[in-house]
């Protein structure tokens, strides 16, 4: 029986910056192991026409376990994503010059996947190692949730693989378009995610906290 391992994505840089703190996070943890789990890590483009397929290889290497990573410049805290739309409507042009809006991602596929992942235990892992952390209702409608879609989508055959999203900030004083305001130092992030993805390979029941939002 081969040895389980976790397959870690980060996305390249997008929107004109030059680095992407999804990718650097990914980066620093691969080939480290965690909780006995070797790390691989993998950098997706963030194109709409290639970033399922660059996904796909690497999920036909067969990890046991998949957290993807990527940026939302406007938030301040490491954010777990509950839900994947089956929608592409981009406000910005990816990488490649393609604007898609208004799209299903797979057309006819169910209109929502829900994550995979401990989405509480993991929001409550980072809180209690000091890094600020919350759940999400929405991953957007740009690449990140098309992947986390397109994720969930091609493991609707394996149930027993976790599978889910994360958003992380920006680092202070990284990129250009880094709001100072809503920033976490990388080495927080780092902890935090360590912290949540311990929390994945542990395997156990999500956590019955009170929870959710009001509008
Ligand atoms: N963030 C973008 C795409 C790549 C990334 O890191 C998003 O939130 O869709």
């Amino acid at each position: 029986m081969p040895t389980p391992w976790l397959l870690l994505t980060g996305f390249e840089p997008f929107g004109g910056d030059d680095v992407n703190p999804s990718w650097e996070l990914a980066r620093h943890l691969d080939g480290q192991m965690l909780a006995g789990w070797p790390v691989r890590a993998r950098c997706l483009p963030c194109r709409f026409a290639a970033a399922p397929q660059a996904l796909q290889a690497a999920l036909d290497e067969r990890p046991a376990a998949v957290v993807c990573l990527g940026l939302a410049g406007s938030r301040s805290a490491l954010s777990v994503e509950r839900v994947a739309v089956n929608l592409v409507d981009a406000r910005i042009a990816d990488n490649g010059g393609e604007q898609p809006g208004d799209q299903a991602i797979v057309p006819g596929g169910p209109a929502a996947y829900f994550s995979r992942l401990p989405v509480k235990s993991m929001v409550h892992a980072a809180l209690q190692v000091g890094v600020p952390a919350e759940l999400s209702l929405s991953a957007g409608s740009f690449v990140c949730n098309q992947v986390f879609y397109a994720l969930l989508h091609a493991l609707r055959r394996r149930p027993r693989v976790a599978a889910g999203f994360v958003h992380v900030p920006w680092a202070p004083g990284m990129g250009a378009s880094s709001d100072a305001a809503a920033s976490l130092p990388l080495d927080d992030q780092l902890r935090g995610l360590r912290a949540m993805l311990a929390c994945v390979l542990a395997g156990g029941a999500d956590r019955q906290d009170i929870g959710g939002s009001l509008c």
